[in-house]
């Protein structure tokens, strides 16, 4: 039986990273593989952040091929339930409202219910995906959907033209023109370019420090936000989009937060980039450069272990041991583990980081991307 139609229920706890996925995978699964998609997403507010021709005030639209509905997360909110499409998408356990469920019971078909989870790459990510859960009470049943970095998982989003979008941006010198006017920004040719998405850090005064007094020239670009707050405090003054500041070798440039698809280019243009949370960490993954990764934290660092299940997976990719030490020295540096990043130690790793990058994201590939193997696993689920 074949999936053709999906619900995704969203809900914005803190950041971008929720609908953000939420975002990419609807927009994958109607551009795509042609699908229904109807989003459910309680903050157009945030929403708005990556899709800036969206209305916040509309409780219904259209976007990119992409129904759009708000809804209440609240227990007992008021929800008038549509009929169900073929699949049901709870994404981060956000809860589905009781009418909409009630309604997937009484369907003559019942949807595939699926609760995406977010994204490990510890080892039992890929023991517990796909396990089933039964409702208590109604006659329906509740799938585990992980992405993962491993076999056995439901791997990464990952567009089919991501690589040769890129490939045709990195041939042409009008789409790097156009990026950095966008951006209110001009690199200089010799510096190395890095982009800065990140929480706030403790470990970040010190790397600034560092990229003033490097040999090597530093431009660094800050998305509006935390870590534009944070370098703001460092400079003595605002980091405004569209401005510049120069402390010895380094420039800082602050930048406008930008649609999510131009985000890539970013990623894309640079040769270092500071990612964070999940859905920039895996765009960083397919602008095969050298990465840094700020892990959302979570109380008693229960995130280092997520981080060093990532560390030790790449560390088995074909990524040279000198590589991957500096790498990994540093991030545990700017997560908090101690010490300092050494940026120096990383940067004479770059190009080597660069190639284990490479390696690293053709081996991801095999497993396939998440909304085709979502769609796979939704049609063995109805057969
Ligand atoms: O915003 P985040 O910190 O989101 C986090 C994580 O997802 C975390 O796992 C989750 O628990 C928490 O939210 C609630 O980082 P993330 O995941 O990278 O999401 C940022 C999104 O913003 C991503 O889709 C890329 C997008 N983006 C733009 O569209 N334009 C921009 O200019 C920038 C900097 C980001």
């Amino acid at each position: 039986m074949p999936i053709r139609s999906w619900d995704i229920f969203c809900t914005v706890i803190d950041n971008f990273g929720d609908i953000g996925v939420c975002w990419r995978l609807a927009r994958q699964l109607a551009q795509e593989h042609g699908h229904a998609v109807r989003l459910w997403v309680d903050d157009l507010q945030s929403f708005a952040r990556l899709a800036p021709e969206l209305d916040t005030g509309a409780a219904h639209q259209r976007l990119s091929g992409v129904e759009i509905r708000t809804w209440q997360p609240a227990p007992g909110a008021p929800f008038t339930a549509p009929a169900p499409h073929d699949a049901v998408i709870e994404a981060f356990a956000c809860h589905l409202p009781e009418p909409f469920l009630q309604a997937m019971a009484a369907a003559p078909r019942k949807p595939v219910w699926l609760n995406l989870e977010y994204l490990s790459a510890e080892d039992w990510v890929a023991e517990h995906h796909a396990m089933a859960s039964p409702h208590p009470r109604l006659p329906l049943t509740k799938y585990f959907f992980f992405p993962g970095f491993a076999r056995g998982t439901g791997g990464l989003l990952r567009e089919s033209m991501i690589g040769a979008s890129r490939q045709a941006f990195l041939e042409s010198p009008a789409a790097h023109a156009t990026l950095w006017h966008r951006l209110g920004a001009r690199p200089r040719p010799q510096a190395v370019k890095a982009s800065l998405f990140a929480y706030a850090n403790p470990a970040l005064p010190a790397l600034l420090e560092q990229w003033r007094n490097s040999d090597v020239p530093v431009d660094c670009f800050v998305p509006q936000g935390l870590a534009a707050t944070q370098v703001g405090q460092w400079l003595g003054s605002t980091l405004e989009p569209g401005t510049s500041h120069a402390r010895g070798n380094l420039v800082l440039h602050g930048i406008p937060f930008v649609r999510q698809e131009h985000y890539d280019e970013l990623l894309w243009a640079c040769d270092v980039n500071f990612v964070r949370g999940e859905d920039s960490f895996v765009r960083a993954h397919w602008a095969v450069r050298p990465m840094i990764w700020q892990i959302y934290p979570q109380d008693d660092d229960a995130h280092h272990v997520k981080l060093d299940a990532w560390l030790t997976r790449f560390s088995r990719s074909g990524v040279t041991p000198e590589a991957f030490a500096a790498l990994r020295d540093f991030w545990h540096a700017w997560n908090g583990y101690g010490g300092t990043p050494h940026w120096a130690a990383l940067q004479a790793q770059l190009p080597a980081l660069g190639a284990g990058a490479d390696r690293w994201q053709r081996q991801l590939q095999h497993l396939g991307d998440l909304a085709a193997n979502l769609v796979d696993f939704g049609e063995n689920r109805v057969k």
